[in-house]
């Protein structure tokens, strides 16, 4: 293939999305073909490191064989049937999720922001017959610069514009106060709230990382005033930020915490709140569901994903790479770098305004075979998935070191 006809073949592909489909992202552009473990391939045959891993949903790598085989062999006996009737892959799956994650219950769902709902549902019907506040007066409280999904209540207490704007009436029942304050946490709860929800760190907020024991005072407000502690663990749960769960990090467990993204391994969108308490507890037949919720397929894959972080030591390994990989970008000494930070395998690079945006960088970088996404404009994160190597890590930072220091 000569490089005319190689450039146009990613091009008609660009061209069939902008042609058909809307408009609501701006990928780079790069139009991948394969995967495996944490490398991708394009349509040209170019072959790139994955540092985003889909924002954590591939954890386990690119098409994991151990849950590819899952899939395949679930796929050929029996893939959905409603939870009009039972499946012999259900309750199986319950079991070792609550067992690997020491939770009471669980509540199969779909994608991210079905969980985040179904955890709010279950807060205020907890806060109408538990705590037995008023009627329709359920408050629960979130933080600035939250990512909780995209449904119409989520974004109602989004605190990005661009998230809310245009997409009005919201939801009232929220109440909005900073990251990281746990006073102001204390301030803002009254007699009707049912629940703080949180990210442990703020992904899409730009890897923001809470000052210490945060999650532990926040924990011990929320015990004391009788309020739910959600944790939205749907980014920092399952390895990545080095404990099985980000809320492990403060000693704390929380009420109800959300998983998805890498529950499949990235395979099929599969998502759960899982429950400590008698919040799950309201919930009575007709209150809540979903049609692929819990389906066999996703109960198969899902199963097959939580093995290969156990078997795969992928715990121990985020927090050994990440901080392996922290420490090494720490050591490049690049004029546009303001802060590295992170938690495990979960890194934001903060680069300074006079860089001139995250952007550029994602693209020089995306040029030497990396790919990487900015978030909120100065921030490169770096989340690659969990099974890489220090020999892939030392690959990677050969290339970012030299687009840290030259662009
Ligand atoms: C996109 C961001 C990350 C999440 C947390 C719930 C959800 C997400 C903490 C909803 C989803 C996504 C959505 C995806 C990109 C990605 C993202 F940049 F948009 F914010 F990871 F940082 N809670 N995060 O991070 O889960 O319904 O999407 O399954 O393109 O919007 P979902």
């Amino acid at each position: 293939m000569d490089s005319t006809t190689t450039v146009s073949r990613t091009q008609s592909f660009i061209d069939l999305e902008n042609e058909f489909g809307a408009n609501n992202y701006k990928p780079l552009d790069v139009v991948l073909a394969r995967g495996q473990g944490v490398w991708v391939w394009d349509v040209e045959g170019n072959k790139y490191l994955d540092m985003l891993a889909s924002y954590s949903a591939l954890n386990q790598g690119h098409c994991h064989p151990r849950i590819l085989t899952a899939l395949i062999e679930q796929a050929k006996k029996l893939t959905l049937v409603s939870r009009a009737f039972r499946t012999d892959q259900l309750g199986p799956f319950y079991k070792e999720i609550c067992e690997m994650t020491h939770s009471h219950s669980v509540l199969p769902m779909n994608s991210g922001a079905e969980a985040v709902e179904t955890a709010l549902k279950a807060a205020r019907k907890w806060g109408y017959q538990i705590k037995e506040i008023p009627d329709d007066m359920a408050e629960i409280i979130v933080c600035a610069n939250n990512f909780h999904g995209r449904t119409t209540t989520i974004v109602g207490f989004s605190t990005e514009q661009q998230y809310r704007d245009g997409f009005g009436p919201f939801a009232p029942g929220f109440v909005i106060i900073p990251f990281g304050d746990a006073e102001a946490l204390e301030w803002a709860i009254t007699p009707n709230t049912v629940a703080f929800m949180v990210e442990p760190i703020q992904g899409e907020g730009g890897i923001i990382i809470p000052p210490s024991g945060y999650l532990k005072k926040v924990r011990e407000i929320c015990d004391r005033n009788n309020v739910l502690l959600i944790l939205d663990e749907i980014q920092t749960g399952l390895g990545r930020t080095g404990k099985l769960f980000a809320e492990e990090h403060d000693g704390i467990e929380s009420d109800l915490t959300l998983v998805g993204k890498a529950l499949s391994g990235g395979v099929y969108p599969v998502s759960a709140v899982l429950s400590n308490k008698e919040a799950l507890a309201v919930f009575e037949p007709g209150d809540h569901g979903s049609t692929f919720g819990g389906n066999p397929l996703a109960c198969a894959v899902a199963r097959a994903a939580l093995k290969v972080i156990e078997d795969e030591n992928l715990v121990e390994k985020s927090l050994f790479m990440g901080h392996y990989l922290k420490e090494s970008l720490r050591n490049i000494i690049s004029p546009h770098v303001k802060e590295v930070r992170g938690l495990g395998l979960m890194i934001g690079v903060e680069l300074k305004k006079s860089a001139g945006g995250a952007r550029k960088f994602c693209e020089a970088l995306m040029g030497k075979g990396i790919l990487c996404k900015e978030t909120h404009k100065h921030v490169i994160r770096f989340a690659p998935p969990l099974v890489i190597t220090k020999e892939e890590l030392d690959w990677a930072l050969e290339r970012i070191e030299s687009v840290l220091l030259h662009h």
